[in-house]
């Protein structure tokens, strides 16, 4: 009652009618009102210590939804709205999605901020507030083209603060702003992210696509996340971005400390820094610097700092462990480089290992480095990911600082992935074992008791059918694409790389084809759903996103084929796509080569839906196969070990594999077919070539290596997916086992072995 008169309340102030009287768009504008409002009440979480939790990327996705649900209002809020002619879910999708995250990195940052706040424990992220985001993909002949992809408007969660600072380069100084989106927990205490920004941003400088004048720092500081960095003025730029986070940062966790009347000393004491991945790395020298100058001796502000901060490592692509040349640092951030040399030094007195060095020979500073001499934790984000950085990547760390080095397995927030995205299931689930597991998520597997049950069995079925048909209208309405809904739903969604092995599910697909046209058809129809987005100048990443193109033209339009094979990338996928995949996908693709997946987070989104993994025992798949069982996981491939041993001993030879093996070389060859060129045009043909070129020559994530196995492994899957009982089975298994992987689970791990906030 309540809610519906504060409803009708907002709406005659905001627009003099009656709810039942307003459109869409003002309903959608009522709803925040009221959220923010609701909100506002609500207590900020505090504590005699809190984590920032430092990021460059943050996927939040659409709030709505998730607000409404971590309010408890959401029922009663979509009833109010249809008793007054309006579908709750309509009014979602009015939202933008905010822009601010690229793949798993940022929405882990993400389902952090909601498991934190739900813990009740205090803890804030600090990020950049990025105008246009990463980019919006469109595609165009079969290509992806970048554009920006303006998110903020004014119905936005953004509230303005008063706060500011000033930012110091070299030449000029910037004054920072800040901003900030509460971050709601399930039972509705809430914490901050803190994105900063400029006032002098300016969008109008971007011209065709996403290109800018990368030395206007004043007008492109926080256009986008991850300008391009093929050239120096793009790193620049980065190094731009990374400083201006860390700088206003430090600043306002410094400055709540002296309003708190919190000796600077106490730092480490009220405060820990999680430094996500290397971007916000330079928080070390800049909060020593900081302390410095209010009178604390580097010594001693290395001392404090060293026990203030902590590092997530994501990855072991030498990509994504930054190395800034110090010509850039001195050109940008001078102010910074005696304390690196400082603690360079400390860290060369501690090892004279020059693997271990913060600035090496060739004056490249190693930002990871300096994270895990100067961090008191340093944590991978699997098991095997973990063991993987102590025995081989980072051993010569470990072997120094054995005693920081943890895992903290991922985890999903289930108020999105699960009761936001799929009702349907949330539902059942209450109705089997109540909604004890919404707090608890281990208590999931109380499904096990159902597992001959066949009228739960059965359920579930028809709970998948109906996502999947919510999911046929969904892109049929959205860029009109049809899907057979009776098909399985072989599902690829995450960022585009070689290492995450596209390119072997493209030549699944073309022995599917192939087989086809032979007139070998598969035990049940399949359509092939990818979702990825490829950095701008990733060309071999752009490459496979033509030849899925070009894939999906030949496989869509012919119709001997796609009675039995379809395939779709969809354009721009993001958060919202994500939510609406998840849950009607039959199989799950984590086909990364062993030991390159630090997790991955998508198998578990996945896993909790009742998708059924097809995967390497790689990142969290190794333990989602330990949980679920041989049974209920198709494992496939080279293991990691063998893998490493590959790259070590240099040995691998994809050519020699396509010399050898005329199965191989077929589907391989066939990315150069007439039928692939002739769809493709002039203008793809290069690309085609480029990556057909790179398969037989390089295929440096081994794609080859794997392919067989895969193919006759998903094989497999999909004759088994024709014993509907036994495959409910296999779902209700992933579904009861998926407790482990909520983020409530990842960050009480990461608060008893790391933060200690209460
Ligand atoms: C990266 C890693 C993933 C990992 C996430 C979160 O994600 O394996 O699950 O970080 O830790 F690669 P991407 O940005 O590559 O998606």
């Amino acid at each position: 009652m309540l809610l519906e008169k504060q409803l009708e309340t907002l709406s005659q102030k905001g627009y003099g009618k009656a709810l039942k009287e307003l459109s869409n768009e003002e309903v959608y504008a009522v709803l925040l009102h009221l959220v923010k409002d609701l909100t506002e009440e609500k207590p900020l979480i505090d504590g005699e210590r809190k984590v920032y939790y430092f990021s460059a990327e943050f996927l939040i996705g659409k709030l709505m939804s998730n607000n409404l649900i971590n309010l408890g209002i959401r029922k009663d809020v979509k009833d109010i709205l249809e008793k007054n002619g309006f579908s709750l879910s309509e009014i979602e999708e009015i939202e933008n999605e905010p822009s601010l995250g690229n793949g798993g990195l940022g929405r882990l940052a993400a389902c952090f901020l909601d498991s934190i706040a739900t813990l009740d424990l205090p803890g804030d992220g600090v990020g950049l507030n990025y105008h246009l985001g990463l980019f919006k993909q469109t595609f165009k002949d079969k290509k992806q083209y970048e554009m920006p992809n303006p998110w903020i408007d004014e119905n936005t969660w953004l509230n303005k603060t008063g706060k500011s600072y000033l930012v110091e380069y070299k030449d000029f100084a910037l004054r920072s702003r800040l901003y900030d989106i509460d971050v709601l927990g399930y039972k509705g205490n809430k914490n901050k992210l803190h994105l900063f920004d400029i006032d002098s941003v300016d969008e109008a400088i971007v011209k065709d696509g996403i290109s800018f004048d990368k030395e206007n720092v004043l007008k492109n500081l926080t256009l986008f996340l991850y300008p391009d960095d093929s050239d120096e003025e793009g790193k620049k730029l980065r190094l731009y971005q990374q400083y201006f986070m860390v700088s206003s940062g430090a600043q306002m966790i410094l400055e709540d400390l002296r309003k708190k009347k919190i000796d600077l000393r106490d730092l480490a004491k009220h405060v820990a820094i999680q430094i996500n991945d290397t971007h916000p790395s330079l928080i070390i020298p800049e909060l020593i610097r900081l302390m410095m100058k209010e009178g604390i001796t580097i010594k001693e502000a290395i001392r404090i700092v060293s026990k203030t901060c902590a590092y997530t490592n994501h990855t072991i692509l030498a990509e994504a462990l930054e190395k800034w040349p110090m010509h850039y640092l001195e050109e940008i951030v001078p102010q910074l480089i005696p304390i690196i040399e400082a603690l360079d030094a400390v860290a060369g007195e501690r090892s004279r290992n020059e693997k271990t060095a913060i600035i090496d020979k060739d004056q490249l500073v190693h930002m990871a480095s300096m994270d895990i001499h100067f961090g008191y934790a340093i944590n991978g984000v699997a098991a095997i990911h973990t063991d993987i950085l102590k025995n081989t990547e980072l051993k010569d760390f470990y072997d120094l600082y054995p005693s920081k080095f943890n895992n903290k397995t991922n985890g999903i927030t289930f108020r999105r992935w699960l009761l936001s995205c799929n009702e349907e299931l949330t539902d059942f689930i209450d109705s089997l074992i109540g909604e004890g597991y919404k707090e608890d998520a281990s208590k999931l597997d109380e499904l096990l008791k159902f597992i001959n049950d066949d009228k739960v069995l059965n359920e579930l079925l028809s709970i998948k059918d109906k996502k999947k048909a919510d999911f046929v209208k969904y892109i049929k309405d959205k860029e009109d694409i049809d899907l057979n809904k009776d098909s399985i739903f072989d599902i690829q969604i995450k960022r585009l790389h070689e290492y995450k092995r596209q390119q072997m599910n493209v030549l699944s697909i073309i022995h599917q084809y192939l087989e086809i046209k032979k007139g070998h058809y598969p035990a049940h129809p399949i359509t092939c759903i990818f979702g990825a987005k490829a950095a701008p100048a990733y060309i071999l990443a752009k490459d496979i996103i033509h030849t899925i193109l070009c894939l999906q033209s030949l496989i869509n339009n012919d119709p001997e084929v796609n009675k039995y094979l379809r395939v779709v990338m969809v354009e721009n996928y993001n958060v919202t796509y994500a939510e609406k995949i998840i849950p009607a996908a039959d199989f799950s693709e984590q086909i990364s080569l062993a030991s390159k997946e630090a997790s991955g987070t998508g198998n578990m989104k996945l896993m909790l839906n009742g998708a059924i993994t097809i995967g390497t025992d790689d990142g969290a798949n190794v333990e989602i196969h330990q949980l679920v069982g041989d049974e209920n996981i198709y494992v496939f491939g080279k293991d990691s070990d063998t893998v490493i041993a590959h790259y070590e001993n240099e040995d691998y030879s994809s050519a020699k594999i396509l010399e050898e093996d005329e199965d191989i070389r077929e589907l391989v060859d066939f990315i150069v077919s007439d039928e692939m060129k002739e769809i493709s045009g002039k203008d793809g043909i290069e690309s085609l070539e480029r990556l057909h070129h790179d398969l037989w020559t390089k295929d440096w994530f081994m794609a080859l290596l794997d392919v067989k196995d895969y193919i006759k492994t998903k094989q497999q899957a999909i004759e088994d997916y024709s014993n509907r009982r036994v495959w409910a089975q296999k779902m209700l298994i992933n579904i009861a086992k998926a407790g482990y992987f909520s983020s409530d689970r990842t960050i009480a791990q990461y608060n008893e072995d790391i933060w200690k906030l209460k």
